[in-house]
């Protein structure tokens, strides 16, 4: 074990400045305490650079931390979490209202940081946005927040091209800085999102890397030897260095460095000691998750020249001091703003306006307007071409509706075509067009990021790359960001790529993920009612499914009108008069064939029904009485018909329903041969359908 290496802080003539980032030390390490659990050595470490950027740079009213044009502050490393509801804290950061009014009062009282880690309160073990307001983003997932950060910087830079005038040339010009540790910088989702940034030359973007050579394991000599400057010059990023995390000038130039910089992103690297000033465990991988103890701490606040005895001790002048710099800072700023922006909506109504909505989450008036509708056609079009058609449409009357793919766009159809709307690029901010690069979990992140700022993205790749998102879609879902996953390629249907491009666990995947609204629509008119639907989410992402082949063009004369995909299922063709004797339950491409049974059944006298159910979400949200008015509950012959998984099927076929489904990985073939070998054929079909009715007994 390490003997301390710090040198004791005098406890006498202390400054402002260091009591302040004593008290941030030792509230942690109290609330870790306290909790029994936690992680108090990096907060220990890091609180003269959060420090630092807080009271010295970062331009945020703690009055209120909603401020559009606010300074954005994202701690990556989330188990450091009590870094941040120590700043939240000791700055006053006021509660926000759901519909973004700033309340009267904090958002994390010491109340709350004394009940660190315990239900309902508002200090949990890691940062999440919507719950304490001034958490800019969910953080924990090891890599996410550096990778949001570039999203919202992104943001930033859209919002700049699109809104800033002559005149109200700074109206969006903030700044996103990140902290994160070697855990983020070994994450192949950091390397994504810093690879993009530098090629999009953000110099709004500030990472903030904390090197100190230990992670849970142990020393980073176990795993990790990059060169991690060399690293992001190689990505275009300006990188400097602070020797000593506690030297504030340096850490101050460093930030100055970075606002000085105009043509790239920059890291900042900050040599820093874990469990500063705990002389048996600073250094160490002890002080990164789990209490010091309490003999431990009182030898820290010795050295720190603190009250040996206190606990969660806020000394008197601290919240004073905070208030005279980031405070008052902060709140000038904002006023500036808001006036300002007064000024601008006389000069620019329409776009005041928009910001305006887009700020609230509202659509601009006649947001549905010219959406097209499709004619029925047998041959019809796959869903990913009439999404695109659809997508155009509505991007049209919604400027902020921007994304792209994962360099996929020519396959999953994303691309804005119309007239004005332009590729992204460090040459031309205002783009709507998106170029992820074939970087499926950053892009993800990146939708957050953008979400965050209150643009409406929209990322797309294929369906099986979901599994290289997951965790970025997995942080849409808990924070409830309505950002749009666009996903072709849907199923065997794909063809010839074969098993390692045919997704079949993905539907049941996305569908155990609480929070999140999947479609898989049946034809280019449920794809229209789907991006009806998806647009109009204010709190959840959506995935929407679409095919690579052309599936039928239903005729709504002949069948139920496409609307009903609001509802998430429904009784898309019956049996006249009665109940029926057997329902088929088909998802997007299989919709049709399931039509294709109910043709032959109704001939040989069967009575069937149809039911397309592009969304469970959606369907299990609707009230029980229009639920079993689809799926009557005496009728228990049922057949579902998916290319994919039956996994969680037999919540609405019941345990002795049939699911038409697939077992294994798919097969590398044309899709002719594809569905003959895995029975998606009327017959197949039709067979299993008379199948049920004889295990169940015919309800005729
Ligand atoms: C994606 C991911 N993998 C693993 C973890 C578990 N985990 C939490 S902290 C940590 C070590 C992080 O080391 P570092 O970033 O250097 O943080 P420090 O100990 O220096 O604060 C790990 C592996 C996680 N939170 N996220
Ligand atoms: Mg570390």
């Amino acid at each position: 074990m390490s003997v301390i290496t710090a040198p004791p802080i005098s406890p006498v003539l202390q400054t402002m400045d260091q009591i302040s980032i004593n008290t941030i030390r030792t509230l942690s390490m109290d609330a870790v305490q306290a909790a029994d659990s936690g992680h108090p050595g990096t907060p220990m470490a890091l609180a003269p650079v959060a420090y630092c950027l807080w009271q010295q740079f970062l331009r945020f009213d703690p009055q209120d931390p909603v401020w559009p044009n606010r300074d954005r502050f994202v701690l990556s490393n989330g188990h450091a979490s009590m870094l941040l509801y120590s700043l939240l804290h000791l700055t006053e950061v006021r509660a926000v209202s759901k519909d973004y009014e700033t309340l009267g009062e904090v958002s994390v009282p010491l109340e709350a940081i004394k009940t660190f880690r315990q239900l309902d309160s508002r200090c949990p073990g890691h940062p999440e946005y919507r719950w304490t307001s001034g958490v800019e983003t969910t953080t924990g997932p090891l890599g996410q927040g550096v990778a949001t950060s570039v999203g919202m910087a992104i943001a930033r830079q859209w919002l700049a091209a699109r809104y800033n005038r002559p005149g109200f040339d700074d109206l969006f010009d903030f700044n996103v800085y990140a902290i994160c540790g070697d855990g983020c910088m070994m994450e192949g989702i950091s390397n994504e999102a810093a690879s993009l940034a530098g090629h999009l030359q953000l110099s709004n973007l500030c990472w903030i890397y904390d090197n100190n050579h230990i992670t849970i394991e142990g020393n980073t000599a176990l795993t990790f030897t990059d060169d991690v400057a060399t690293r992001f010059i190689g990505y275009g990023w300006n990188v400097t260095r602070v020797g000593d995390a506690n030297d504030l000038e340096m850490l101050a130039r460093a930030f100055r460095t970075f606002q000085d910089t105009k043509d790239r992103p920059t890291l900042i690297i900050v040599d820093s000691h874990i469990g500063y000033g705990a002389p048996h465990k600073q250094d160490t991988s002890a002080a990164h998750g789990e209490p010091l103890g309490e003999d431990e701490i009182r030898l820290a606040k010795r050295n720190y020249g603190w009250p040996e005895d206190k606990k969660f001790y806020v000394p008197d002048g601290v919240y004073d001091h905070f208030r005279q710099g980031i405070g008052k800072r902060g709140k000038q700023l904002r006023d500036a703003w808001f006036a300002r922006i007064t000024d601008y909506r006389k000069q620019y109504p329409e776009l005041a306006e928009e910001l305006f909505r887009m700020q609230h989450r509202r659509l601009p008036e006649g947001w549905d307007r010219d959406l097209p509708e499709f004619a029925a056609d047998s041959k019809g079009l796959a869903t990913r071409e009439s999404s695109a058609k659809v997508l155009n449409a509505a991007a049209k009357n919604i400027p902020w509706l921007i994304g792209g793919a994962a360099d996929l766009a020519p396959s999953t159809k994303t691309r804005l075509t119309f007239e004005g709307a332009g590729d992204f690029s460090a040459e031309n901010y205002a783009g709507r067009n998106f170029h992820f690069g074939i970087r499926e979990h950053s892009m993800g992140a990146i939708l957050n990021g953008m979400s965050l700022v209150k643009l409406r993205p929209f990322g797309s790749g294929f369906f099986i790359f979901v599994d290289y998102m997951r965790g970025s879609l997995r942080l849409s879902a808990l924070m409830e960001l309505p950002a749009i996953y666009v996903f072709t390629h849907d199923s065997i249907g794909l063809g010839e790529d074969g098993p390692t491009h045919q997704p079949i666990e993905q539907l049941a995947h996305m569908r155990s993920m609480p929070g999140l609204i999947m479609i898989r629509p049946a034809d280019a008119n449920e794809v229209r009612e789907a991006w009806k639907v998806i647009l109009q989410l204010h709190h959840e992402p959506a995935v929407l499914v679409l095919t690579r082949q052309a599936v039928p063009t239903i005729d709504r004369t002949k069948y139920a009108p496409a609307a009903g995909l609001a509802r998430g299922a429904y009784i898309l063709a019956d049996a006249p008069g009665r109940d029926p004797e057997v329902i088929l339950i088909g998802t997007g491409s299989e919709v049709a064939l399931c039509l294709g049974a109910y043709e032959q059944l109704t001939k040989d006298g069967v009575r069937a029904r149809v039911v397309s159910m592009p969304s469970w979400e959606l369907f299990d949200d609707q009230d029980k009485n229009y639920r079993d008015s689809v799926l009557p509950p005496k009728v228990k012959a049922r057949v579902s018909v998916e290319q994919a998984s039956d996994f969680g099927w037999s919540k609405y076929t019941g345990s002795e329903g049939h699911n038409v489904c697939i077992e294994t990985f798919g097969a590398s073939a044309p899709i002719k041969q594809l569905l003959k070998k895995f029975g998606f054929t009327v017959e197949n079909v039709v067979a299993a359908a008379k199948d049920q009715i004889v295990r169940h007994g015919s309800t005729k």
